[in-house]
């Protein structure tokens, strides 16, 4: 395996001397576990630890390295390594958590496409579709549909959803995939060599099975986290990065249960492109587009112009968002006063020596 098969290129190579980071091996970040890391490079496969300095300067979660990341490291032993720095990302794919607290979940780094899969039985889903998508718009990140499970249905079904999918979500494209019947050339395809995919969905649409079909049998070779607790279970409980047998990388994700919304102002316009488009029309630049007079995105709902799914889907997505915004705001002020009072300290130090 070369550093290339892994997705490196000169432009990682460019950042590496721009950076200072000859001094160290680069890896990429296979998966995570707590605080432990599986890396790779086109030495060996290690386990990692952070050099405490990274890890106490760390104040969120995405400063600490995800899967997907290149990192500068040294190797000792033979297959333990120091993570010594993260190299800037070209992507990062966030959703906010569930649960009362809203912070970011980093998901993955430097991913080129994300393929969401849904499967056409119970899980199919317009809204969330669009959800995951302007998730990948935020993070500059072109998103694949894959159809998945498309043995449960007619191929007559299957036509109708992909035309849905094509309807709403414009330019982007729409594969159909069965785990069941293989035929994985369309997908093969698609995916090429060097660059990283990243499978996104709920859980149970048959990422892992597709993962592990396009891995062939060399996916047995690998080595798993030591610690892993899902042998014997089907849910996978943690991401992982692997290099496919013909090349590109592609990432297994647990299932997610929630995808929430970011400070996606960008993400979300470019996903309702259509409403934004209209929006330009409105009588008033801040339009909310729920009751003004002289908004011109009520009026292509009423002409039946505008999908009245998207448009829901919008005021919800963007109310996320709105409230997102206003509680990262307060938090950015909170680390701000924090790096106040650390600086006082320092001076206060500085002082009394
Ligand atoms: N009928 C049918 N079943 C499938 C297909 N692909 C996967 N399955 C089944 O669906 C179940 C879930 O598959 P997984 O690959 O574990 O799903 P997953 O998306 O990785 O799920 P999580 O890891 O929980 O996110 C398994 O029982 C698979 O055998 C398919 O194409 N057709
Ligand atoms: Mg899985
Ligand atoms: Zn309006």
């Amino acid at each position: 395996m070369t550093l290339n098969d892994l997705g490196f290129s000169s432009r990682w190579a460019a950042c590496r001397s721009e950076h200072k980071l000859d001094l160290w091996q680069v890896a990429r970040v296979t998966a995570e576990h707590k605080d432990r890391y599986l890396i790779k490079n086109e030495q060996a496969e290690y386990e990692a630890e952070l050099i405490g300095n990274l890890r106490f300067t760390a104040r969120e979660r995405r400063d600490l390295p995800v899967v997907g990341d290149w990192v500068a490291v040294s190797p000792y032993d033979t297959d333990k390594a120091l993570i010594h720095a993260v190299y800037p990302r070209q992507s990062l794919l966030e959703r906010r958590s569930s649960g009362k607290a809203v912070q970011e979940q980093p998901i993955a780094a430097n991913i080129d496409y994300a393929l969401l899969v849904q499967a056409v039985d119970r899980d199919f889903n317009l809204n969330r579709l669009e959800r995951y998508l302007a998730l990948c718009n935020t993070a500059g990140i072109d998103a694949v549909v894959l159809l998945s499970k498309s043995d449960l249905v007619t191929p007559q079904e299957v036509e109708e959803m992909v035309d849905r999918v094509k309807k709403r979500l414009a330019g982007v494209p729409v594969l159909t995939v069965s785990n069941q019947s293989g035929g994985y050339a369309m997908l093969k395809g698609l995916i090429k060599a060097g660059k990283t995919y990243c499978l996104l969905g709920s859980s149970g649409v048959g990422k892992s099975t597709l993962m592990n079909a396009l891995m062939g049998e060399e996916h047995m070779a690998t080595r798993d986290i030591s610690t892993a607790v899902n042998k014997g279970r089907h849910t996978t409980s943690h991401r992982e990065l692997r290099v496919l047998p013909g090349g590109g990388i592609l990432i297994d994700n647990p299932g997610m249960r929630e995808v929430g919304m970011t400070d996606t102002a960008d993400g979300v316009s470019f996903t309702f492109e259509a409403l934004s488009d209209l929006a330009h029309g409105c009588r008033f630049a801040d339009c909310t587009h729920t009751h003004e007079q002289g908004c011109a995105v009520l009026v292509a709902l009423e002409n039946g112009v505008l999908d009245e799914g998207a448009y829901r889907n919008y005021l919800k997505l963007e109310k996320e968002r709105q409230h997102y915004q206003a509680d990262s705001l307060e938090r950015r002020q909170r680390d701000k006063d924090f790096g106040k009072m650390v600086k006082q300290v320092k001076r206060l130090r500085k002082g009394m020596k």
